[in-house]
């Protein structure tokens, strides 16, 4: 089995004892034999330590240790954000509490957080991964990892921490918020590397660029950007404003948390491991599998989580996947850019609109700046969608109206909708400073 290209990568990773370069690059059908081994053990897992899994496993007719195919599987039903929320806080954990090393949960905007429970096994296989994708994404160890994930409860600050860790990084755990200083840090210290959610990177260089002071001199060579959906238009934005190479990293908190999947230098979508998860896409109407290549929910089966096994789970990511082997060498499957959740998605007059396309439409345009937000109401039937977005730093008030048309023509033409665009002084639409916050949704309550 060879690795085609970036043998010496691999070497010196292996050498290191960090990653497993055959792991990285195995055969298709050694990829499938492992993911069936594990997914046996899985199953055997869920139905022997969760009660909801067991009705469920029994019921769909699947005896692990006899599950012959991968496909076997979709006799399962899916698993939802809502059958976790459901047996809040612990009620589908497969290990007692006092077994586990860490809890996260996510901060439940709606209703209760979902929470998830790691055993000192999943923390280290969770922290390898996010060390290979770190790798992957062209980090080294002894590269300083400035950290600006949020730390907590939250999956990414402790989950990039810990993978960096692994990869025999330093890093300045700097968590969220307070970007004077962190900027000033990152002059001061010259990490590599910066992780941190797309919007709050472009914060950063905001912060930077007010108090005159340029980002692209401070040595950041890379970014590792995720967390929330973003635009090849904005990573171009970031990449302008900071000088670095922007790497989209993708992961969810029911499945582990960031480094379920990562973008190679080929920036041909994100590697998905394989050997730890199962990916399918399925049509989010019909729950059957899309097509070859066409775009779908992305549904993930964990394979080796020992206090939450997740069989089926429905992210409500909507994305497309690549099969093949990539030209760096490794095997397993690429997710294109995630495009945006089934839930962010709106209807305007009957055109599919997600904010990452409203996005790609405004941001590098000539005159506005790279705020927005959309804001959704109603008027009788219809849904009306309002474009809040900033003009440059400098542009004459005089100048927003026509800045205003020029973006609704552009909307109209490119997506398909018409909506309202306002154009707002700079420093109007609220910073994030981890997540930002893309859609204001004014509709009344149907339910
Ligand atoms: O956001 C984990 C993470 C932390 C990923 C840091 C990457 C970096 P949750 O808070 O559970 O976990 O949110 C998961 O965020 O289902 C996607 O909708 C979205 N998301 C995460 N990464 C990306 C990405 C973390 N690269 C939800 N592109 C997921 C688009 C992303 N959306």
């Amino acid at each position: 089995m060879g690795v085609a290209t970036e043998p010496a990568r691999f070497a010196a990773a292996a050498a290191g004892g960090l990653l497993d370069p055959q792991a990285e690059a195995m055969s298709r059908d050694e990829l499938s034999a492992l993911q069936l081994q594990r997914l046996r053990e899985t199953l055997a897992n869920a139905r022997a330590n969760v009660p909801w899994q067991r009705a469920r496993i029994d019921a769909a007719g699947l005896d692990p240790q006899a599950l012959r195919s991968l496909d076997e599987l979709r006799a399962l039903p899916f698993t939802t954000k809502a059958d976790l929320r459901d047996h809040y806080p612990f009620g589908l954990f497969a290990r007692p509490v006092a077994g586990l090393a860490r809890i996260h949960a996510s901060s439940g905007t709606t209703g209760k957080p979902t929470v998830v429970g790691y055993t000192a096994g999943d923390l280290e296989r969770w922290a390898g991964l996010v060390a290979r994708s770190l790798y992957c994404a062209g980090v080294r160890p002894g590269d300083l990892v400035h950290n600006a994930y949020g730390y907590g409860l939250f999956t990414g600050g402790l989950g990039a921490h810990d993978g960096a860790t692994k990869l025999g990084c330093p890093v300045v755990p700097v968590s969220g918020g307070g970007s004077e200083r962190q900027v000033a840090l990152i002059m001061d210290f010259r990490p590599r590397v910066l992780c941190a959610t797309p919007s709050y990177a472009l914060a950063l260089a905001e912060v930077a660029e007010s108090q005159g002071v340029d980002l692209r001199r401070s040595g950041l060579g890379i970014g590792m950007f995720g967390a929330e959906p973003w635009s090849a238009a904005m990573r171009e934005e970031i990449e302008a404003r900071i000088g670095l190479r922007a790497v989209d990293i993708y992961g969810l908190s029911e499945i582990m948390g960031p480094g379920v999947a990562c973008e190679c230098g080929q920036r041909d979508g994100l590697h998905g491991w394989e050997d730890h998860f199962l990916f399918e896409v399925i049509d989010p109407e019909t729950g059957q599998p899309a097509a070859e290549g066409a775009a779908g929910e992305l549904v993930i089966t964990t394979l080796t989580k020992e206090a939450l096994p997740m069989l089926r789970y429905r992210t409500r990511d909507i994305t497309r996947v690549a099969r093949g082997r990539c030209a760096c060498g490794r095997s397993h499957l690429r997710i294109l850019r995630v495009a945006g959740r089934s839930d962010d998605m709106m209807i305007i007059r009957g055109v599919n609109v997600y904010p990452s396309q409203v996005e790609a439409v405004l941001v590098g345009r000539a005159g506005l700046a790279p705020h927005y937000q959309l804001v959704l109401t109603r008027q009788g039937h219809l849904d009306r969608l309002r474009i809040e977005v900033e003009a440059e730093p400098g542009v004459p008030e005089s100048r927003f109206g026509e800045l205003a048309a020029e973006a609704i023509h552009h909307i109209k033409s490119l997506i398909g909708v018409s909506a309202e665009v306002v154009v707002l002084w700079p420093g109007s639409v609220p910073r994030s400073q981890g997540k930002a916050v893309r859609v204001r949704d004014l509709r009344p309550k149907t339910d």
